[in-house]
Order: C-alpha cells, then structure tokens, then sequence
C-alpha cells in the first residue's frame, strides 16, 4: 500500500534510489537510449525526455525588482509592550514566539548580480502568526522615491540599465537614473540616503529596516494609532566604504549572502529589535508638521521615540534556495486584526502590485500554497481550482450560504479573530493630484546631510560625485547640482567641483533641526559578534599568540583566519594552526581587522602589501604583535596612525585594544590620512 495523500503536505523527495518523477526507478541516468551505441536516439526514452524538458523549465520570472536576494527563517519573540496600541496577538503576549522567512534583496540588479552595488536593500519579513501571514515588506531606507506609486515603473524604469545595450547592470550610476531624479525632485531625500553610507551596507546584519509607510494599528478597545515601523540590528549598523563595495562586487559578489549564511551557520545569529514610534490618530495624518501620508517624509526619532516591541532572530538557512527564497511571496495586503494601512498612494499602489505580480512569477492563483507561503494557521478560503492546486478541498459547496456542507466556512466576526476593518470615512472629489503637503522636496534632505558627521557627509560628496560622474550628459548633471543646490550649499559646491562645473546658487533651508539619530557613526565600541579578522602569519610565528588571539576573539563570537604565504598547516602537535586563506585567495574586504603574528619571517610578496594597505585604506583596525610591527611598517604602515594596535605580545591589553577597535568599526579618524581625495566640507 502506499503512502496516504495528506492534502496540504509538503511534498518530499525522499528514497534512496533516483526515480523518474512518477517514481519508477531508473537504471541509468548518464545515457540516453540509442539504436545501437552510435545510433540516432530513440522518441521512445520517456527518461531523456522528462529529464530535458523539466530542464528546459527551470526558470521562473525573476521579480522585475529585488530580483537578487538572499533569505533566512527566524523566530520573533515579542516582548508584549505593544499591547497598548495594537490587538495583534503576536505582539501583544509577552514571550509569545512566531515563526518568520527574512529575504533581504538590493532593488535594482538581476538576481546573478553583485551583492555590494551602491542600491537600497529589501528587507521582507514575513512573519507566520496563528492569526494569519503578517508581510513586514520594508526597506533598509525609511523613505521612497515617489510619493505615488503610479510613479513606480518609471523611478524603476530609469534605474534599470539602459534598454538599448542593457548596462549598466545593478548601478545608479548611469544617465536614465539622473535624468529621472533630477527631473522628479521629489525622489531627493530618497537619492541622499542612497549616496550616504546606508547605500552600502556592511552585511545584513548590520543593517536597519523599516516599514516606510506609516500604518494604522487597533487595539482591543478599538482606539487607532499611527505608527511607523522599525528594525534595530543588535549588531550596530555599519557600512562598507566604496572602494570595498567596488572590490567586493568583483572579487565576492556574493559577499552579502555568504555573510548571513556563514553566520547563521556558526550560530552567531543576527538579531534584530522592531521597534515602533506611535503618533496620535487624531484624523490629521500628520505629526508636528511632517505629512504622515508622504512616503518621503521620516519623523525623527528625536520627535517619536523608537519603542522596542520584539526581537527577530534569524537562526535558520534555508534548505533549497529556489523552493524557499525564490518562491517566497510577500505582500503589502498579508496583515493580521490590529495593523491596517492608511491613504498613503504608494501604500495603497502596492496593495494592487504584490499580488498582481506573483500571478506571473509562480504561474498562478495558488502560490499561496507552496510551502513556504503557507500560513501556519488553518486555511479555508473557498478558492477552487486553478493552476497548480494541491490542496485536496473537501465538501461539496464551496459557496456561501449553503445548506450541504452545514454552512460552513462560516464568516468570524472580530471577537472570533475576523479581520474588521476600523470604519474610516472616506470622501472628496476623484481628482488626480497631490496635496500641498508633498510639496516640500528638499528640507528632509537637508536635515539628513546637516544631520551627519563631517566623514559621513564626506561620503555623500564622493559619492554624488562619483555617479554624476559616470554620466554622459552634461545637461543631466548640471540638473542635479540645482537639485543639490537646494539640499545645501557646500555639498553642491563640493560635488560641482569634483565635475569641474560650475555650482549654481540655490536656497537650502536654513532653518532644519538636526536630527543626530541618523548618524551611523558610533563614539563608543559596540559588539564584535561576527567580525572576521586576519591574522598574517607565516614560518616562525607567534603560534601559541594566535590561539590566544582566536580564544579571545571566539568569547565575542567574532572569528580569526588564519592567512599565510602558503596553504597547509603551521606548526604541529598541540600548537598548530591551520591555514585558512593564503595570499592568493585573501583579500582585505573579507575581513574587518588584519594583524600581523609575531615572529613571522618577513615576505616580499606584493599581495602582502595590497592586503594590508586595503586594509588601512578602508580604515579598519591595524594590528601587529612582536616584529609583525617591522612588517607593517615594511608595508608603508606609519604605526603611530590612529587604529594601529601594537603589543610586545597577544596580552590582555592588546586584545583589548582589539577589541575596543573593531567595535568602533572603523578608525574614522585616519580618513583624512588614507582617503586622500576626501575634502572634508566646510563647517
Ligand atoms: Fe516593492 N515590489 N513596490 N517596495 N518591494 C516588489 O513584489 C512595488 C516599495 C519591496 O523579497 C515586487 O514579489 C510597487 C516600497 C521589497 O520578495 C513588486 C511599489 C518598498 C520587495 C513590487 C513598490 C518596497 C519588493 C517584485 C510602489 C519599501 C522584495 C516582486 C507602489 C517599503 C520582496 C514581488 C521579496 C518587491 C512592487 C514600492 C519594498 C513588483 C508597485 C515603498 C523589500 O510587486
């Protein structure tokens, strides 16, 4: 007898024999059937055939954005303190445990592109509650683009490559994209979170996300608030420099994705806290001015404190990449009784688009059911049929009312857990228009560059100089600079000079409160859990210092590899090291700190000197134990640069100092040094 159909259940491949796909075992799957061994193939091998033309299938559509992703399941444990604001039971028990899928993505390039290009990152959480899927369908930027999602094709439009030879391939850094901008001012403040560090994101792990749209949330007494959501990495927040993106892109485009499985599986797991900042519903939409409808517009946390509600732990790699992070269907309109939308026009937009758009990307009305998508509380909807059902529905009637099948499913009314919307009165004319509150373009922009350090706004000019400067119309980038003009005087001066153009006179406001949250540049040291570090070593080093320096490190949770001129093993017997990277197959983006071992014999190879100038380039911690200093300096390292570690040798001091370094990430302070075309903007 074989196995009982369980409608519903995943289907496995299982046994250990290589079957056709109805199951028959196969005797041979490397030769197709042939009259005779040098004979024409036979219509008959019924193999050759379903082997081929399941192949010929693989595909699906890749999505027209977030195409390149990479996923993780998790669990979120709420903490219970937003049950003054919302009745959704996932967050409303203290303790209470919900199974999420996380698919981080960057917007623009194909799903075979680079990890590290200078993009906004997708940051979708879907979170598996009794009551229903909950899609937390956010960004690592807490604004948009556009204001309307009508606007959506043609901001994505211009980002993608030029339609003519297809390049270039996941960048901003082209003609159609500033010429789009610099047309549609309303997507400035949006373009200057892109070009600051939060464009480049170190891992994701080390990223903040956010729900963008603001949301109406209920609570069980039926009273509204406005609420706009946020994700904390309890990592800290941290970003590349460009040149390590550039580097990465090419020598690991996968840099993004390896980070967050690698980590996962070493059971350093990355965390994040959402949090919520509440405004008053009192049917003005807005909050001290700023137009809560206008996707545009963040409210500094300065104004709404970010109230912890849960933490998300991402503790699981998926299984198959395409049956989970592929296939994995998010959706603005998955929300459980407690989280509604409001009248944002690019929240509403995207009530249509999500569902729209996985008709062609899974084939059909039935994604729902593919086990990833599957909710993980009881289904009965009544959808019938269809491409690819595998639900095997039972009963007769699937209609409402009925009689035969007991009437059932019946509806829920809002005390049995059915979702009712709070009434909202909605009137006025239909009118295509926008209010006048979106007419602000520029002060948010202005408040996030005045609102930055000088290093951090350093970046920004790099890197509005870097892309204008990759496009060929000159018309395009004379644009941008009035654009900039109005955003604030120096860092259009600045850019207009790295152009060689002239730096047209604007107005920025003047009058802009800063608002300090939105630096990522930390002053005190924060957790290393997951940083790599380097350790050069060669024949004679300090062995016995560089299982010191692993022990230490392994406490934190961060990692040392060990790099020598030469695969193999150093040493033997109790103290050996193995040999992790060689210079060959090192290079600085991977690691966050590299040090030179004791006692290694000094080498003349180049890729030494590359690796630990990369290093100091990038200003990330320096370090060197012993005569490991003589090759630092050997490498045109001066030791007395801010971020250089030294020590006779692996004592409680230096590793210290080791740590004190990588937990402030980079040693900014040498950027004036190492970062010569860096012009530090006037104060
Ligand atoms: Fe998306 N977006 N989007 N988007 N979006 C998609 O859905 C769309 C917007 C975001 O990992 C698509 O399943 C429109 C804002 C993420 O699977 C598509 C508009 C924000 C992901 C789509 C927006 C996002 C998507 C492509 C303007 C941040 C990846 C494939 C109205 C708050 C989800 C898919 C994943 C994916 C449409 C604007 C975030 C085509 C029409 C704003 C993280 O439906």
């Amino acid at each position: 007898m074989g196995t009982e159909i369980v409608p519903g259940n995943a289907l496995r491949q299982e046994g250990d024999f290589l079957t056709t796909a109805q199951g028959v075992r196969l005797p041979d799957t490397d030769h197709s059937l042939k009259a005779g061994d040098r004979g024409p193939t036979l219509l008959e091998d019924f193999h050759l055939r379903e082997k081929i033309t399941h192949f010929d299938h693989e595909r699906i559509p890749e999505r027209v954005v977030h195409a390149r992703g990479a996923a993780a399941h998790g669990v979120f444990e709420s903490y219970g303190t937003a049950k003054k604001v919302t009745k959704a039971q996932f967050l409303t028990k203290k303790g209470q445990q919900t199974q999420v899928f996380v698919r981080f993505s960057t917007v623009l390039g194909s799903r075979g592109s680079a990890d590290t290009v200078r993009d906004t990152r997708g940051f979708a959480v879907k979170f598996y509650t009794d009551e229903g899927t909950f899609d937390l369908v956010g960004n690592n930027i807490p604004v948009f683009f556009i204001q309307d999602g009508i606007k959506f094709p043609d901001i994505i439009h211009a980002g993608k490559p030029h339609p003519d030879r297809e390049i270039p391939q996941a960048q901003s850094a082209h003609d159609t994209f500033w010429d789009f901008v610099s047309l549609h001012t309303e997507a400035t403040h949006h373009v200057m979170w892109n070009m600051s560090d939060r464009g480049i994101p170190r891992s994701y792990r080390t990223m903040e996300g956010f729900g963008v749209h603001t949301f109406r949330l209920v609570n069980d007494s039926g009273e509204t608030a406005l609420v706009k959501f946020h994700w904390k990495p309890v990592a800290g927040i941290h970003s590349l420099v460009w040149e390590e993106a550039q580097i990465a892109a090419g020598v690991d485009p996968d840099f993004h994705r390896r980070d967050l499985a690698d980590s996962i599986d070493a059971g350093i797991f990355p965390e994040y806290e959402l949090g919520i900042q509440v405004m008053p519903d009192d049917g003005t939409d807005s909050f001290h001015g700023i137009d809560l409808l206008d996707p545009t517009k963040i409210v500094p946390e300065e104004l709404a404190p970010v109230q912890l509600v849960g933490k998300l732990t991402l503790n699981r790699n998926p299984t198959n990449y395409f049956a989970e992070t592929e296939q994995v269907a998010f959706h603005t309109g998955h929300l459980v009784p407690g989280i509604e939308v409001t009248n944002d026009p690019l929240m509403q937009a995207r009530l249509f688009s999500y569902l729209d758009t996985q008709l062609t990307r899974l084939g059909g009305p039935n994604f729902a059911q593919l086990p990833i998508n599957r909710p993980r509380c009881p289904v009965n909807d009544m959808f019938r049929d269809g491409m690819h059902q595998h639900a095997v529905h039972p009963g007769l009637a699937p209609y409402r009312p009925n009689s035969i099948d007991g009437d059932l499913p019946r509806p829920a009314s809002a005390g049995q857990g059915g979702y009712v919307q709070v009434p909202r009165a909605i009137e006025g004319p239909a009118v295509r228009a926008n209010p006048a509150s979106f007419d602000d373009h520029f002060s948010q922009a202005t408040m996030f560059y005045r609102s930055l350090t000088p290093i951090e706004q350093v970046h920004i000019i790099e890197a509005f100089t870097f892309e204008l400067g990759k496009c060929y119309e000159q018309a395009i980038k004379e644009r941008e600079l009035i654009v900039l003009s109005k955003v604030d005087t120096d860092l259009c001066e600045q850019v207009a000079a790295g152009l060689g153009l002239p730096a047209p006179a604007g107005e920025p406001a003047n009058d802009v409160t800063t608002s300090p949250a939105l630096s990522q540049v930390v002053t005190e040291p924060g957790p290393i859990a997951g940083r790599k570090i380097g350790v050069f070593a060669g024949a004679g080093a300090d062995l016995a210092g560089i299982a010191a320096l692993r022990a230490e490190a392994a406490e934190l949770g961060a990692v040392v590899q060990v790099i020598a001129p030469v695969g193999g093993v150093l040493g033997r017997g109790r103290t050996k090291q193995i040999v992790e990277r060689t210079l060959l197959t090192a290079r600085s983006i991977e690691f966050d700190a590299v040090v030179v071992a004791g006692g290694t014999a000094p080498t003349n190879d180049i890729k030494l000197v590359l690796l630990l100038q990369e290093a100091f380039r990038h200003c990330k911690a320096i370090a060197a134990w012993g005569t490991g200093q003589d090759i630092l300096e050997d490498a045109g390292i001066s030791l007395a640069t801010p971020g250089v570690v030294l020590g006779k040798k692996v004592d409680e001091d230096f590793t210290a100092a080791m740590v004190t370094a990588l937990g402030l990430h980079r040693a900014w302070d040498r950027a004036e040094l190492v970062m010569a075309s860096a012009v530090p903007p006037a104060k």
